[in-house]
């Protein structure tokens, strides 16, 4: 049964032929998601866990943050989405991702600002019921970053897409945190300081600036993922519709659930040229690299202060710091452009996932039943 299409166009093995491949060999690449669902991050880990399965990848945890609504909400919020595909390969088991709370409020201002964007729930209120069959880890999401990224070093990606505070509470403490990490993927910031919260700052960063600049100025390098950069590249109304027809078509699991979490951006349709979905963005970059298309490589940071300028992300476009040797090297890649027809293929394959599996529980079984390595 061949659910994917590879982007050669030929036909990748299907679910049980991914269950039959050897288990003895390392998964390719491991990731962490840091989130604070969130529509976008919802539709983000379903990409994730769509091409984790067919690459035979890890998700080694799912960690939550304060962002888009409170800790509480993003926790059950990230619950809810992990159920939606109960997707096993030799490698991977999204029905065991573990998911560990993270930080409730940022590193030291106390401000609580939510934004209706993704509704009073953060999944665009749509009913959901939470999933009771799962449970939160004891362990703080900081200590489990640090530990799993110790434990796999140099081959965790990192994909962070909600206010940067749990990870910048590992960079403090363990130093040697961002060493580890094999890649380093954050929405947020902005490029040309077009604030989508303030005048100047993009929400992640204005959540938390002092995390963001932590985070920035740890890591040897990140990827950034802008809000100039995410709004260059909506998700047409007429994909998103189509993509929705198809999911309640094939999945009326996976239908019902993206229907339900799109409808406040569906209302936003005038303001937009299309589906602003940011976190799905950074996602396709951590997924694939190759899909970026265009990157400026700078020294960034994020401005602490100012009247208006809080949270505000400031690029050293001219090089003028490293000139005066008051910085290194660049330890951002700001991305400018990605190939949004990979982009498209890394959304169908939430549909074609769901829909192999809805055709074939029982493969699902089998899995659960023995031939999975953990
Ligand atoms: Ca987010």
């Amino acid at each position: 049964m061949a659910y994917f299409s590879s982007r050669s166009g030929k036909p990748q093995k299907g679910a049980q032929e991914v269950a039959a491949a050897p288990t003895h060999s390392p998964p390719r690449r491991r990731f962490i998601i840091d989130c604070d669902p969130g529509v976008d991050d919802a539709i983000a880990i379903l990409m994730a866990v769509s091409e984790a399965a067919r690459l035979d990848e890890q998700i080694l945890a799912v960690t939550t943050v304060h962002g888009n609504v409170p800790l509480e909400l993003t926790t059950k919020n990230a619950m809810k989405v992990l159920d939606v595909l109960p997707v096993q390969t030799p490698h991977f088991d999204s029905r065991r991702i573990p998911i560990f709370r993270g930080c409730a409020s940022p590193l030291i201002h106390s401000a609580h600002e939510y934004f209706p964007w993704h509704g009073l729930d953060g999944l665009g209120d749509a009913g959901l019921q939470d999933a009771e069959s799962r449970h939160v880890e004891s362990e703080h999401a900081a200590l489990a970053m640090i530990r799993l990224c110790k434990q796999y070093a140099g081959e965790v990606t990192l994909v962070c897409l909600g206010p940067l505070t749990s990870v910048a509470l590992a960079c403090k403490l363990d130093p040697t945190f961002p060493a580890s990490v094999r890649q380093m993927i954050v929405m947020g910031g902005t490029t040309r300081a077009k604030g989508n919260v303030s005048l100047t700052s993009e929400f992640n960063f204005h959540k938390d600036p002092e995390a963001a600049h932590i985070v920035l100025s740890s890591f040897p390098q990140s990827y950034m993922v802008s809000w100039e950069t995410t709004e260059q590249h909506t998700v047409a109304w007429e994909f998103m519709e189509e993509l929705l027809k198809q999911a309640e078509v094939s999945c009326s699991s996976l239908g019902t659930f993206l229907r339900g979490i799109t409808r406040p951006f569906l209302r936003e349709k005038d303001r937009w040229r299309g589906a602003l979905i940011c976190d799905a963005v950074a996602m396709a970059v951590a997924i694939d690299p190759e899909v970026v298309m265009s990157v400026n490589e700078c020294f960034v940071d994020v401005e602490l202060h100012g009247r208006y300028g809080r949270g505000q992300t400031v690029i050293d476009w001219e090089g003028q710091l490293k000139e005066k040797k008051e910085v290194g090297a660049a330890n951002v890649k700001i991305v400018e452009k990605i190939n949004m027809d990979r982009m498209h293929e890394m959304l169908l394959g939430i549909v074609k996932t769901a829909t192999a599996l809805a055709k074939d529980p029982s493969n699902l079984k089998e899995r659960v039943q023995g031939k999975t390595e953990k």
